[in-house]
């Protein structure tokens, strides 16, 4: 390695350094190419770039899985691979004594945490958490998982209770296209986009055959639908698959009952002639059957849709004259909505154009036409609230088709699809919620990380109060934080319930918490906004609309008429109020104390928190490599942005907070030898301890300690390297390295200065021997 260093030693152009750079590669990563780094950990230096270049080279060698210290990173590689994802493959890291040792794979962590929850010393709930942003195949990897999980803990036993397991095993699997078909839309970002969170908990048993689980059901919860969706897509998106589904899957014979004729235009289903993968209507109801809903309560349901997607087509028309209601422009989309979701049709459009408001003393009765924006307002807020119950009582179903009896398994595996940290040109309540969510999620990951990175330490000898790292609190206070927060505020104007503009919202937030470090600067923007500086980059969200979303008012007219359908699934949906009276609250005059949508976030993923604490987390952080879905196609920029917004860049900046630099004993002496030609030690002060003396007793070994000898007069040299640097300055702290038992640990900075010593020492050898030459011609 000498040899090849002295002809670059004095070169300072650009192509002798990155001769240098590529030589460091080599002392620091060592011999393996970068494509074969199963670890991106291991590559030394640990920088974005050389991270990148890592996933880049493996991903170009069809590698899509890479560990990343206690996290796997999973490349979607848009394309089908079979062979990655077979039953057998399944098998064999199941059977392997050490998983580990295999080439990265979802399921090493699949059979990692299976594992843990069988050891018999300490089982343990476990969990994995997989995250990323939109398509970069969450989604597919908890299905990937959960099949994983149908082949190794099925039952082998006998054919009878083989059936038994295989049903269970199947009804889970068949939870997939059923959510998917009802919480799924085609966006922008992703063809099968998930428009809410899911964490399913697997259980398993162990009291029959213990060391041998087997999952005996699963529970699903559920956070924040994308229910604006149902009544407003983008032009270039599409409404939740179900309804597509319906409309292409009928027959002949449910069109005509679900009025339904081919080729119908409809208002809310944008795009349709785009084909799906995920169009496959009897995928869905092949899944909604095994998991115990029968034809006629699907017949129910797919009306009840139809309904809602006849609703969307009533438009209304100002009448002119402020006394009187809107005119609706097609009387048959009432009629066929009213019909099919069973609804008396003059109630029905009274409640989209009247408002009734009580007031006074006597809690008089006013009733009120609406404008045509409200009725249209009226009318979308009557899908949400249809389609959303109905999300809610089919994950219900799901539930009790799939949950074990509580007596019938001991421990969980829990497996959690969250939307990835989001930011889009306009950001409302929707990525407010979904970007905490992953404020919160990083926080749970960045404890977990820096404890196991303290394991790496204490294995070495090496304190571990060295490392400074600030987590992400800062930016939680000001979020969700009390008294005051970001939360607070807008929680505030909802219970207020005064009439307050989206500037003032911004004024009050701006002002009310000036004082936090995570709040952008605000200067430019001409709509009313604030910034918040999330860890994975600053988002500016606008505060127009956001209380009034957070607030989420539903008429209670529109319960009551709702309580009125004759429809089964209707009734089910919305059960008559016993006590009438209470729904009688009059609309906008609320005093009750309001659950906004932010509240019931909050409190949902604080129970969700409590459950992960509870287990022993895995992560998976799943990367998009383009945003056109193109196989063999890597961006670098958009990955880049990726790795910052996954937090697997903090994940670096914690270890660089530490000491990124990690190198053997051995290499670090191979290479650092001839500093002490520079500054030779005085000899041993028995008084003065050496680095890390605490530490470096070890290796009985006259080898050992022959190079401990050595590596101590190497990281004696520092100092004086340090003071012969020209910018360094006076009282400096002593350049950071740490000596562990088997490696050496330290910063870039100890790095350059030791590179720095070494080309000093390399050219003062290369003028010796020139001179040397001269004297000898
Ligand atoms: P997401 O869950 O992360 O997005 P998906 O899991 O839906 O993303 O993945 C998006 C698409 O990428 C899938 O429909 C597949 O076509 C493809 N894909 C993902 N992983 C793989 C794989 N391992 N092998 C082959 N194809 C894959 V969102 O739900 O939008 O955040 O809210
Ligand atoms: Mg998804």
């Amino acid at each position: 390695m000498l040899q090849q260093v002295n002809g670059h030693s004095s070169g300072s152009d650009a192509q002798g350094r990155e001769s240098l750079r590529e030589d460091l590669q080599e002392f620091l990563g060592g011999e393996v190419p970068l494509h074969q780094l199963d670890d991106l950990t291991k590559v030394n230096p640990v920088t974005l770039e050389t991270v990148l270049r890592c996933l880049q080279a493996r991903y170009t060698a069809d590698t899509f899985y890479t560990n990343a210290g206690c996290t796997l990173v999973a490349l979607n590689p848009f394309k089908p691979v079979p062979q990655l994802y077979s039953p057998e493959l399944m098998r064999e890291y199941h059977a392997a004594p050490q998983p580990q040792k295999l080439k990265p794979h979802i399921f090493t962590v699949g059979e990692q945490t299976y594992r843990n929850v069988r050891s018999l010393i300490e089982p343990v709930n476990q969990s994995i958490v997989v995250s990323g942003e939109s398509g970069a195949g969450k989604t597919w990897t908890s299905r990937c998982l959960m099949k994983f999980y149908a082949v190794v803990a099925a039952s082998p036993t006998s054919w009878e209770s083989h059936k038994i397991a295989e049903r269970i095993e199947q009804r889970i699997l068949n939870s997939n296209p059923v959510m998917e078909a009802f919480g799924n839309a085609c966006t922008l970002r992703n063809n099968n986009s998930s428009r809410f969170g899911k964490f399913i908990q697997l259980q398993l048993n162990s009291l029959l055959v213990p060391r041998d689980h087997q999952m005996t059901g699963a529970a699903i919860q559920t956070y924040l639908l994308e229910k604006t969706r149902v009544a407003c897509q983008d032009s270039t998106e599409r409404n939740f698959h179900i309804f597509y589904q319906i409309c292409k899957g009928a027959s002949a014979d449910e069109r005509l009952q679900w009025h339904l004729p081919e080729g119908a235009a409809f208002s809310w289903l944008p795009n349709p002639e785009r084909t799906l993968e995920e169009d496959c209507f009897e995928v869905t109801r092949e899944a909604m059957l095994h998991l115990g809903i029968d034809a006629p309560t699907q017949n129910n349901i797919f009306q009840a849709l139809a309904g809602l997607l006849h609703l969307g087509n009533i438009r209304f028309a100002d009448s002119g004259d402020e006394a009187q209601p809107c005119r609706p422009m097609d009387d048959g989309a009432v009629r066929t909505s009213a019909l099919l979701l069973r609804l008396p049709e003059d109630p029905l459009l009274e409640t989209l154009r009247i408002r009734t408001i009580r007031a006074g003393r006597q809690q008089q009765v006013f009733r009120k036409p609406c404008s045509q924006a409200e009725c249209d307002t009226r009318r979308d807020c009557l899908a949400k609230l249809v389609y959303a119950r109905l999300f809610d009582w089919l994950v219900s179903v799901i539930n009790s088709s799939v949950c074990a009896d509580p007596a019938s398994w001991t421990t969980f595996i829990g497996l959690l699809d969250v939307y990835g940290f989001e930011s889009f040109p306009h950001n409302s309540l929707e990525q407010l919620c979904i970007n905490y969510a992953n404020e919160k999620l990083q926080q749970h990951f960045v404890a977990h990380y820096l404890r196991a990175q303290q394991e790496e330490y204490a294995v070495e000898g090496l304190e571990w109060s060295f490392v400074n790292y600030q987590d992400n609190q800062t930016c939680l206070d000001l979020i969700e934080g009390s008294p005051i927060s970001i939360c607070s505020l807008i929680n505030e104007e909802c219970r207020l319930n005064r009439p307050s503009s989206a500037a003032q919202l911004q004024t009050r937030i701006e002002s009310a918490l000036a004082g936090s470090p995570c709040l952008g600067h605000n200067k430019l923007s001409p709509e009313p906004s604030f910034v918040v500086l999330h860890y994975a980059g600053s988002v500016r969200y606008h505060t127009v609309g956001l209380v009034e979303k957070n607030k989420d008012p539903i008429p209670p007219e529109l319960t009551r008429l709702l309580q009125q359908s004759q429809d089964t699934l209707l009734k089910v949906l919305f059960p008559a109020d016993p006590e009438e009276k209470s729904q009688e609250e009059p609309s906008g005059q609320s005093r009750a104390p309001v659950l906004t949508v932010v509240s019931k976030f909050k409190a949902s993923l604080e129970q969700l928190l409590q459950v992960l604490q509870a287990t022993t987390p895995h992560y998976i952080r799943c990367i998009k490599p383009n945003s056109q879905g193109r196989a063999q196609a890597l961006h670098r920029e958009e990955v880049l942005n990726q790795l910052e917004a996954c937090g697997l860049v903090e994940t670096i900046h914690i270890s660089a907070a530490g000491f990124p630099i990690r190198v053997s004993h051995r290499t670090f002496v191979e290479r650092y030898a001839s500093l002490r030609r520079l500054h030779p030690r005085a000899p041993p002060d028995p008084h003065s301890p050496s680095p890390d003396e605490g530490h470096s007793e070890g290796s009985p070994h006259a080898e050992q300690a022959t190079l401990r000898a050595l590596l101590q007069d190497i990281l004696h040299t520092l100092p004086a390297l340090e003071a012969a640097t020209p910018a360094a300055p006076a009282g400096a702290t002593p350049a950071p390295v740490h000596c562990g038992r088997t490696k050496v640990f330290m910063t870039d900075a100890t790095l350059e200065l030791l590179e720095r010593g070494r080309a000093q020492v390399l050219e003062q050898c290369a003028r010796c021997i020139q001179a040397g030459w001269r004297r000898h011609r």
